[in-house]
């Protein structure tokens, strides 16, 4: 096993965790914690009950009262702080990552940079957040729209990025004013723990005790309660399509606001004329990076029929010298996956691909070794498949061969999925048809880059049961805020909307 002493720099050392049930962590039942590194059990953390949840809300609509009078560049201020604290750690969060949830520690420490990025962007959009202003149709009138903070954010992460997802969403609701929740995924608590005690360092000593807390716990005992509560106007979720219908459901049912980044099925249609170089590191990092459990990650590739032979021959020699084992060793390239269960999905998804008469050209099975490890698998499948429609957790790739690209465009919305998307061609019509009206229906659509590393300026979520939620860059902060439209009338008369004339 690699040397652990990332856990001392984070303070996380004392892996009894239950240790820590101070102001901030929980009193319920203690959540095991395994590495699937190894699948040893690596700590054992205090969860929160209901009772953690009452105060922890407490203590949070407390102190939104106050952070939400502070001026929006002071809070960038205080994300700035938080930035740099990231960076501080980047390595040891990395690794942390990396031993929690499998990821290799180069993705470990992009993920890490990821949070600085978006912390970043926050900090100048502090002192933008801008509103419009209208011409109003009444003389001595004026007229615009401001943006005032919303209030609690729940926020719900899933395993796959415990950091980078749970940045997102905080450090831009955290310029905007708000205050939030975080309930990580009771996959990666550590790496929750040890961010918010990164957050706790920088935010404590200004006063700012409260504006982000964690909640490490069951969704049966707090989720819900996070879900179900009207003083949290918007929860953000990330996660299966299924968690999606089932949160999306209940805050809608109480008028709440939701932002779902769920499920993708993410496809690259490859053209005749791409460059084969690109496409195989393309198809690498996309299919297997995070081992394929990315929400991003490309499962599905639409090869054109003149290529499609010798584009699979090159797949199947790399896919043959993976180094997969040990994530933090540094040849490795594809750790494992994060539990026995995604093992589980892993083999009964194989099992289905063997029913529906799918090809397997290479891998398909688990590895022999402690652990959670199974082989990269690359499929010759057809879209009559029930099996390629679904989003299966692991590194299996299918692959479809087309002859025009309308039919592989086609194919390619025809899954109930819309996250990201992209072509590899060099022609210039083919490029506008994938990216025209009638082109992807992703939220994502990409041109010779792969589906998978999307930057935080843009705004990142897909449509269909993705959920059409938008986190991130571009104006994805809108959702954070509340909007509110004034009309001054500065005359001294009182003319109504519209030419009205009453009484
Ligand atoms: C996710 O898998 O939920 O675009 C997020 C990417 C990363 C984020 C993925 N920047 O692959």
């Amino acid at each position: 096993m690699t040397k652990l002493d990332f856990l001392s720099e984070l303070g996380i050392e004392d892996m009894n965790l239950g240790g820590y049930s101070d102001n901030w962590l929980g009193s319920g039942d203690d959540l095991d914690c395994i590495t699937p590194v190894d699948g040893t059990l690596i700590a054992k953390v205090k969860q929160c009950n209901s009772d953690d949840y009452e105060n922890i809300l407490q203590k949070s609509t407390d102190i939104f009262k106050k952070w939400r009078m502070e001026p929006a560049p002071k809070r960038g201020e205080v994300v700035r702080n938080l930035a740099n604290a990231f960076r501080e750690h980047k390595t040891a969060l990395g690794k942390l990552i990396s031993w929690e949830m499998g990821k290799i520690q180069a993705e470990g420490e992009g993920e890490v940079q990821e949070m600085i990025d978006i912390a970043d962007y926050a900090v100048g959009l502090s002192r933008q957040l801008y509103g419009k202003t209208m011409h109003s149709e009444r003389p001595n009138h004026r007229m615009y729209e401001q943006w005032h903070p919303l209030g609690a954010v729940g926020i719900v992460t899933a395993f796959n990025f415990p950091g980078a997802v749970w940045a997102w969403n905080a450090m831009i609701a955290a310029v905007c004013g708000d205050v939030m929740v975080w309930k990580p995924s009771s996959k990666t608590p550590l790496t929750a723990i040890a961010i918010q005690k990164i957050v706790n360092d920088v935010m404590t000593p200004l006063g700012w005790d409260g504006v982000m807390s964690l909640l490490v716990g069951s969704s049966r005992d707090v989720g819900e309660l996070l879900v179900n509560d009207r003083r949290m106007p918007l929860i953000s979720a990330t996660g299966s399509c299924n968690m999606g219908r089932k949160i999306g459901g209940a805050v809608a049912k109480r008028l709440g606001r939701s932002l779902l980044e769920l499920g993708g099925n993410n496809a690259i249609i490859v053209m005749p004329d791409s460059d084969p170089e690109l496409i195989l590191r393309a198809v690498l990092f996309g299919a297997v990076g995070t081992s394929g459990q990315r929400c991003t990650s490309t499962r599905r590739l639409f090869l054109h029929k003149s290529i499609s032979s010798s584009i699979i021959e090159k797949l199947i020699a790399s896919y043959s010298q993976i180094k997969i084992g040990d994530p933090l060793n540094s040849d490795t390239l594809v750790g494992p996956l994060v539990d026995g269960k995604a093992v589980q999905d892993y083999v009964d998804a194989i099992e289905i691909i063997k029913k529906e008469k799918g090809k397997i050209l290479y891998g398909g099975n688990v590895m022999q070794m402690d652990g959670f490890y199974v082989e990269p698998t690359l499929v010759k499948a057809n879209m009559g498949m029930n099996i390629v429609r679904e989003e299966t957790f692991a590194p299996i790739l299918y692959l479809f061969e087309f002859e025009d690209l309308n039919e592989a465009i086609e194919a390619h919305n025809s899954v109930d999925q819309g996250l990201s998307s992209s072509i590899f061609t060099k022609d210039m019509q083919s490029v506008e048809k994938f990216l025209s009206h009638s082109g992807s229906d992703c939220g994502i659509a990409n041109v010779n880059i792969g589906t998978s590393g999307a930057e935080i300026g843009g705004a990142f979520g897909g449509e269909k049961d993705t959920g059409g939620g938008r986190e991130a860059g571009s104006d994805s902060w809108k959702v954070y805020m509340r909007r509110q439209t004034n009309t001054l009338n500065w005359s001294d008369d009182l003319p109504l909307a519209q030419g009205i004339e009453f009484g």
